[in-house]
């Protein structure tokens, strides 16, 4: 494969960006090789710096449900650019997209959008201590909910104990406001509860976990958060910027049948373009500045660009049969994949909900941050090798979610699935 443009673009990156990259995940550190650059995305193929062309399984981390250059989305910014790209002004396109999301999803009554899924779990935290009073926070062990401070913390030493601080330049005062518990863990939950209920402001959890490689609620788990959250007078929120409209033309939420406080939203709702969004109850989200006391604001916020491929977007994933076509679509490259692991004798687990899934590389199930650790990262860091020299673009990190678009189609999956067979068989073979 050739790659003398993109070692080139990525030498020149490293003096102007950290790690040569926008993200820290492109770099590809993860997966032991160097970034492509990217030159143009269509369907469900990226072209890079080099000429080589790619099967997208990253989709942007999600926001891509449809393919890269969907001719509608297309067509609608195309419009849209012509009559401005910003104007710091409400427009009848944020309305119009703001009712689309709570027609879909009614635990949504009202919402704020905002320009990154980052902003929106860190104003639903904000929104929720002062609607409460109260200043703890709970999250999971393996759920990421953006960079804000209070959330780069991790578990402390003990299941209960207080978090400490994920990440240089976050005060221990910010992360000892939260308490990390292992996800799937209710009984931890439970403890906490039963010692700090008065102290808790919010439980905030992925309802399909993403950022750990895809891992599912058990049973119960989300059911539990409800009760013990409610009976505690803390909100419970759910981050589904990952799982909103991805799941479902909905959150999450709607198929599980749990209603949250509160929904971070992302991702897939600006169809591409920078967005994110925060809802849920009418009384609490009226406390959100201008209507109430609690201040969050941002320039770009509801930009015609981003509510238009919003909205165009939404309106595409709202026809008959789409989430039906992504449910075949990733079922049959969920099966291929575990032939291919059963004709060569790996032990692998693959955690799938509708069209975002993970391959980990153990024999364990995977059900909560330590153990999808167990899985083999050595070796999911040589598949990834593996499939990019045939044309593959899996997610350059074991605990990212897969995401298969409505624009990957049968002839798509079919080659990524012959490319792991030979993967496996190149690894099994040594
Ligand atoms: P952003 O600030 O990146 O738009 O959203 C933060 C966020 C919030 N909640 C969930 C469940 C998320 O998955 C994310 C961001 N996801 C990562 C990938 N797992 C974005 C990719 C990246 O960080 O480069």
């Amino acid at each position: 494969m050739k790659r003398d443009n993109s070692e080139r673009l990525f030498a020149e990156a490293q003096k102007y960006l950290p790690g040569g990259v926008s993200s820290p995940v492109r770099a590809f550190k993860a997966v032991g090789a160097n970034p492509l650059f990217i030159t143009r995305g269509h369907g469900a193929r990226l072209t890079d710096a080099d000429g080589n062309e790619l099967i997208d399984y990253v989709c942007s981390w999600g926001p891509l449900i449809l393919g890269h250059c969907h001719h509608e989305v297309i067509s609608a910014l195309r419009d849209a650019l012509e009559r401005g790209t910003s104007f710091g002004a409400p427009t009848e396109l944020e309305l119009e997209l703001a009712r689309m999301i709570s027609d879909a999803i009614p635990s949504i009554e009202m919402m704020r959008f905002v320009s990154s899924g980052t902003e929106a779990a860190m104003s639903a935290i904000r929104l929720a201590r002062a609607f409460t009073g109260r200043d703890k926070m709970i999250k999971f062990a393996g759920c990421y909910h953006g960079h804000s401070d209070g959330l780069l913390a991790r578990a402390g030493s003990g299941i209960a104990t207080l978090g400490i601080a994920d990440s240089p330049g976050v005060p221990s005062s910010y992360a000892e406001h939260t308490l990390v518990l292992p996800y799937n863990d209710i009984q931890a939950v439970e403890q906490v509860f039963e010692r700090r209920a008065g102290e808790i402001a919010a439980v905030i959890v992925e309802p399909v976990a993403g950022n750990m490689g895809v891992v599912l609620p058990g049973p119960g788990f989300l059911e539990d958060l409800r009760r013990l959250t409610a009976r505690a007078g803390s909100l419970l929120i759910f981050d589904e910027v990952i799982t909103g409209f991805r799941l479902g033309y909905g959150g999450f939420q709607n198929s599980c049948g749990i209603p949250p406080d509160l929904t971070c939203l992302g991702k897939v709702i600006g169809g591409g373009l920078p967005i994110g969004a925060y809802g849920g109850r009418r009384d609490v989200i009226e406390m959100v500045s201008p209507s109430g006391p609690v201040y969050q604001a941002g320039t770009l916020s509801g930009n015609p660009l981003a509510t238009t491929a919003g909205i165009q977007t939404l309106r595409i994933l709202g026809r008959p049969g789409t989430y039906e076509h992504l449910e075949a679509s990733a079922s049959h490259l969920a099966d291929g994949i575990l032939t291919a692991a059963t004709d060569t004798g790996l032990r692998v687990r693959l955690n799938r909900v509708g069209s975002m899934l993970t391959v980990f590389f153990t024999p364990e199930p995977v059900t909560d941050y330590d153990s999808a650790r167990q899985s083999d990262l050595s070796m999911y860091g040589r598949v990834f090798r593996h499939l990019l020299a045939r044309g593959v673009y899996w997610p350059p990190a074991q605990f990212e979610a897969t995401f298969v678009s409505t624009a990957h189609d049968a002839d798509d999956i079919d080659l990524t699935v012959a490319a792991f067979q030979e993967a496996f068989r190149s690894l099994v073979s040594g």
